[in-house]
């Protein structure tokens, strides 16, 4: 017999270890998914994975400060046919305002194309990550939503959070107010140096790359400031609502 071919008691000794193994694999893929069936639900999804959910916001949040800057690109590394990803919100003609509102209700209303207005621009190249799987790197243009906020004194210190929606409301997002006045968050009119495209989200858009691209929300047409937690469409769907990277 060759040396490397295994005896009839070495096939043995093999074969009763590999059943050991699928035994023990499936023993523990079955006792885990009776545990996750079993755990008393909190929301719709069984606590193990609420508790994955949470320990995941919290490490983001621990991450997470003004001195974290998402990765920073040259002008080579910028795709030259931006994907357009989602249309859920998109409105059949251009939003012509932007809505404003606090905890107590409206705060204003400004004309889509005159809020940035007259305001310090920014720009960026960054890297838009979707939460399947792919990203691009884009060049962002337009004005840090911690300055807007500041010249028009919305009310960033008193609300720990911002829902931002498109005009229709068909799609929204929950928002974190650390992670709005992040240096490189913006509200965008421009990509790539043109006039933001109506497909990403033209005339205005938020950009914020410390989130994945479902938080970047395309179509803006209200902003409101809120104490509680908004609802996230993503999230509502089963997504980590805080969605950091
Ligand atoms: N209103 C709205 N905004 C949206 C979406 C959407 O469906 N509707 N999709 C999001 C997702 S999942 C991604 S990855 C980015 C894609 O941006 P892009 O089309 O400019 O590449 O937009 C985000 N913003
Ligand atoms: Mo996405």
């Amino acid at each position: 017999m060759a040396e490397n071919t295994p005896s009839p008691e070495q096939i043995r000794t093999m074969t009763r270890r590999s059943f050991a193994g699928l035994a023990l694999g499936a023993g523990a893929a079955l006792g885990g998914w009776f545990f996750l069936r079993s755990a008393a639900d909190d929301g719709d999804l069984p606590w193990p994975l609420r508790a994955t959910h949470r320990f995941n916001e919290l490490l983001g949040r621990a991450l997470f400060s003004h001195r974290h800057l998402a990765p920073e690109f040259g002008p080579e590394a910028i795709a030259p046919e931006p994907r357009v990803n989602g249309s859920i919100g998109r409105p059949d003609t251009p939003t012509r305002e932007v809505f404003i509102e606090g905890p107590d209700g409206a705060i204003g209303q400004w004309k889509t194309t005159a809020l940035l207005t007259g305001l310090p621009r920014t720009e960026h190249t960054t890297e838009l990550k979707c939460i399947e799987g792919w990203s691009q790197v884009v060049h962002w243009g337009g004005v840090r939503f911690a300055d807007v906020a500041a010249h028009y004194r919305w009310p960033v210190a008193e609300c720990p959070y911002v829902a931002l929606e498109t005009a229709s409301g068909d799609y929204h997002v929950g928002l974190d107010t650390p992670s709005l006045l992040h240096p490189q968050t913006l509200l965008c009119d421009t990509m790539n140096g043109e006039p933001l495209p109506e497909p990403h989200g033209g005339p205005l858009r938020l950009v914020i790359p410390v989130k994945y691209g479902i938080k970047n929300l395309k179509w803006l047409g209200r902003i409101r400031f809120a104490t509680q937690r908004p609802s996230d469409y993503w999230a509502e769907r089963g997504y980590d609502w805080y969605a950091g990277l």
